[in-house]
């Protein structure tokens, strides 16, 4: 149910966010129709002055509320074309089509596909310059409904990423997530997720200012996070990983010593060093470790400890250096 809830949130989300730019359908089409479904031979109808792609013939196809004349029922193909001209930016265009479609922009193939007589969408993204560019969309209807609709929406590019850095490691868990502004934006979007995917982030906020941060702090972990404005790509995804490395405990009124600290992420194992000072030249042993824990018979007296994390391919700095009593009555 939860998962449903989400998915619903979800979608009105994205709704609200296309609604945000204006589609442009483009104006002055030409549909040339063929009763075969290979555009081959003669015509069987040409239509000038389509103001739009945009259209779903459960039978016949129809256009400007008129029946074209001499196109077949089923089986026909027919190839839009036009000249649009389209400032310079980045867009998404998005196609809907009933069965098969293909849409070429400038003498590329930008988009082909077969669905078997359902109504499917897809939005790809392409940057134009400029100008005139050549659009031109074919369908193909084998049975039943026709449809085809062609849209493109203006992307701005998304915002620069700015703290954290990728890659950082922090013992904040609350930190400050900040970016760069987008021209015109009011509003930002930001995904916090264990996994670079996005598909269930751990926090998703929007803020009204360029910066972000968590009111509950995030558990421990590697994540990764991304921020849109809502007339905006996403920006860049970046990583970082909280992690903690505190040393616990110092006081001791037997010899047996536990020394704990909190878990690493990327450890495999680790290593404890106790010394008699603090500059930890006069040691007393360096022990390694596979767990969090190390324990040690200690004489009364005071010491200090500071551990560090270990993994084949990199170690890690030293903790802060911790007292240790050791107190026997
Ligand atoms: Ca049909
Ligand atoms: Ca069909
Ligand atoms: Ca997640």
């Amino acid at each position: 149910m939860r998962r449903l809830n989400i998915l619903i949130l979800s979608l009105m989300c994205l709704m609200i966010w296309n609604q945000a730019t204006k589609a442009d359908f483009g104006t002055n089409w030409t549909a040339i129709f063929y009763n075969n479904t290979n555009f081959s031979g003669a015509p069987a109808a040409n239509i000038n002055g389509v103001n739009a792609i945009n259209f779903n013939w459960p039978h016949v196809p129809i256009i400007n509320g008129v029946p074209v004349n001499g196109v077949n029922e089923d089986n026909f193909s027919v190839r839009f074309t036009s000249t649009q001209n389209i400032a310079q930016g980045s867009y998404q265009f998005t196609v809907t089509y009933d069965e098969h479609v293909r849409v070429v922009i400038d003498g590329n193939v930008e988009f082909e596909d077969y669905v078997n007589d359902s109504i499917r969408t897809y939005s790809f993204s392409r940057a134009l310059t400029a100008g005139q560019h050549s659009l031109q969309v074919e369908l193909i209807d084998f049975t039943s409904q026709a449809v085809i609709q062609l849209q493109w929406n203006p992307v701005l590019s998304g915002p620069q990423l700015i703290a954290p850095s990728n890659g950082a490691s922090m013992e904040d868990t609350t930190p400050t997530f900040s970016w760069s502004a987008v021209p015109t934006a009011v509003e930002y979007q930001i995904q916090i997720d264990n996994s670079n995917n996005f598909f269930s982030p751990e926090r998703e906020a929007t803020a009204t200012n360029r910066q972000y941060t968590p009111i509950t702090p995030l558990p421990l972990g590697s994540y990764y996070w991304r921020v849109r404005a809502t007339n905006s790509a996403w920006s860049a995804v970046r990583q970082f990983t909280l992690e903690l490395l505190r040393p616990r405990l110092n006081y001791f009124i037997t010899s047996d010593v536990l020394i704990t600290w909190n878990p690493i992420s990327w450890a495999e194992s680790y290593v404890v060093q106790i010394s008699r000072n603090l500059a930890f030249t006069d040691l007393v042993n360096t022990i390694p470790s596979a767990d969090i824990f190390v324990e040690y018979t200690l004489s009364n007296g005071t010491y200090y400890w500071r551990v560090r994390a270990v993994a084949t391919d990199q170690t890690g700095k030293w903790s802060a250096s911790e007292l240790i009593t050791v107190d026997m009555p």
